[in-house]
């Protein structure tokens, strides 16, 4: 029986081994690529190194000893690659302009170790605006002498990691895919095809492919925006938000529930937004719809604040020198990853008006004021809950009333809002 050629996998490189590009890498050297690992992070080279995650995510942490990744920070291992992939970040600077430092990095990087010999496949996973590949990156290539679709391909498939989920995982999201050349989408499309047991959409032009990433996260924006401005409403004409979203949500068709709370963290939805505002000016459109909802999700840290001030005053207390305790710092519940919480904008609104803050979060210790739960409780006068945690969420209204709480706010809605009440203790949540 003729034994079949089994076709030896092309070598994969990845830039960036963080959220997105680590388990892509895992996931490629499962399926039997030789995957080279690019970080400039020595402590992180070093675990991946040992067959240790560094980010606690749980395909991670189950798969990563099984993986055989060449991780290092010598970036002449690119010349070997057939398929490189760029994760980098692509974070918004603090007047919310794109900053696309990381991938102008990663991409001149490559141009320096660029074997035309192998034409590799580039894929972008970073976030980019509509026409970075076009204009930002593409130039770099031909100003070093490399012409796409001869010397090398050149792809967008943008990240859909969701950390903290354990169902959805690099395994088995649908993506979407760009390239420059029908070639360059056909190659693309194999390797991912090969690595993921999902959909794998091909898009009109790498522009397109470009702008889904920037609509789901902008859709997403938007419709929390919403509901926070209806929180705000709502407070004022004492309607639960919450219950009236669990309501419409039994609508089986045309409706999709967010939820209100003290702010939009994380590294997609509070940024991608912005790279499209940006994009769409320089062409000479104001989004003014995207603004506006940055604008209300930029405006809750504050908004909660307000909340405390306000209810403090009802027991005639001032923020001012009253100690309050933060539940959670993390942006989103049962993760360890701080980027855009708003945690650190109540904290020093909080501080501004001279409160006495203490922080409490599981999932980092060694930025909490305490050691534990209990402490926090026991050193606070009243509370405000950030993250909901787990951990958090099993809190009993008893244990507020034992350590003599005076006031929750409850910036994620998450907390057993009639039974503190019962114990006599002010309760306000985000427009519920
Ligand atoms: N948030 C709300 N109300 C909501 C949902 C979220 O206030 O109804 C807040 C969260 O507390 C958090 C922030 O928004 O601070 C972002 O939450 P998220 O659940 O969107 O979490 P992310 O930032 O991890 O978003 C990721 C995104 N995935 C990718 O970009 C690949 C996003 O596209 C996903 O929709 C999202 O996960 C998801 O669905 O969980």
């Amino acid at each position: 029986m003729k034994m079949k050629k089994i076709m030896k996998k092309e070598k994969v490189a990845v830039i960036g081994l963080g959220y997105v590009g680590l388990p892509l890498a895992v996931q490629a050297s499962l399926k039997g690529y030789e995957v080279y690992g690019l970080d400039n992070d020595k402590q992180k080279i070093k675990k991946i190194k040992k067959n240790q995650s560094p980010i606690q995510e749980k395909f991670l942490i189950k798969n990563i000893h099984q993986a055989k990744i060449k991780a290092t920070c010598r970036s002449s291992v690119l010349k070997k690659a057939d398929i490189i992939l760029i994760c980098v970040p692509t974070p918004v600077d603090k007047n919310f302009y794109p900053d696309l430092k990381p991938v102008r990095k990663a991409v001149e990087t490559i141009t320096h170790h660029l074997n035309s010999k192998n034409k590799p496949l580039i894929v972008i996973e970073s976030t980019i605006n509509p026409g970075v590949s076009e204009e930002v990156v593409e130039p770099i290539f031909r100003e070093a002498g490399y012409k796409v679709g001869r010397d090398y391909e050149l792809s967008h498939c943008p990240e859909r990691i969701n950390p903290g989920d354990s169902r959805w995982n690099v395994t088995n999201i649908n993506r979407v895919v760009g390239s420059f050349t029908k070639r360059g989408l056909q190659k693309t499309l194999n390797f991912y095809k090969d690595i993921i047991d999902a959909e794998i959409y091909p898009m009109k032009s790498i522009r397109e492919a470009e702008a889904v990433k920037i609509i789901e996260n902008s859709f997403r924006d938007i419709n929390i925006a919403f509901v926070n401005e209806l929180a705000k409403s709502f407070d004022k004409l004492n309607i639960d938000i919450v219950d009236v979203i669990q309501g419409a949500s039994t609508k089986p068709f045309a409706f999709m529930p967010h939820w209100p709370s003290c702010g939009v963290g994380g590294h997609c939805i509070p940024v991608d937004p912005y790279y499209l505002i940006e994009r769409a000016k320089q062409a000479g459109f104001n989004h003014k719809f995207l603004k506006t909802a940055r604008e209300i999700n930029n405006s809750m840290p504050e908004y909660t604040v307000e909340l405390m001030q306000n209810s403090l005053n009802e027991i005639k207390k001032p923020l001012n020198g009253t100690k309050i305790g933060i539940l959670g710092l993390s942006y989103k519940a049962n993760v360890d990853d701080l980027r855009e919480t708003p945690a650190f904008k109540i904290i020093d609104l909080l501080k501004k008006q001279k409160a006495k803050v203490l922080t409490f979060d599981p999932y980092f210790p060694q930025l909490s004021d305490v050691k534990n739960l209990k402490e926090l409780l026991r050193k606070s006068e009243a509370i405000l809950l950030v993250t909901d945690h787990k951990e958090f969420k099993s809190i009993e209204a008893k244990d507020f009333q034992r350590y003599k709480i005076k006031v929750i706010i409850d910036g994620k809605n998450c907390l057993n809002k009639e039974e503190i009440k019962r114990k006599k203790i002010i309760y306000k949540g985000i427009g519920h």
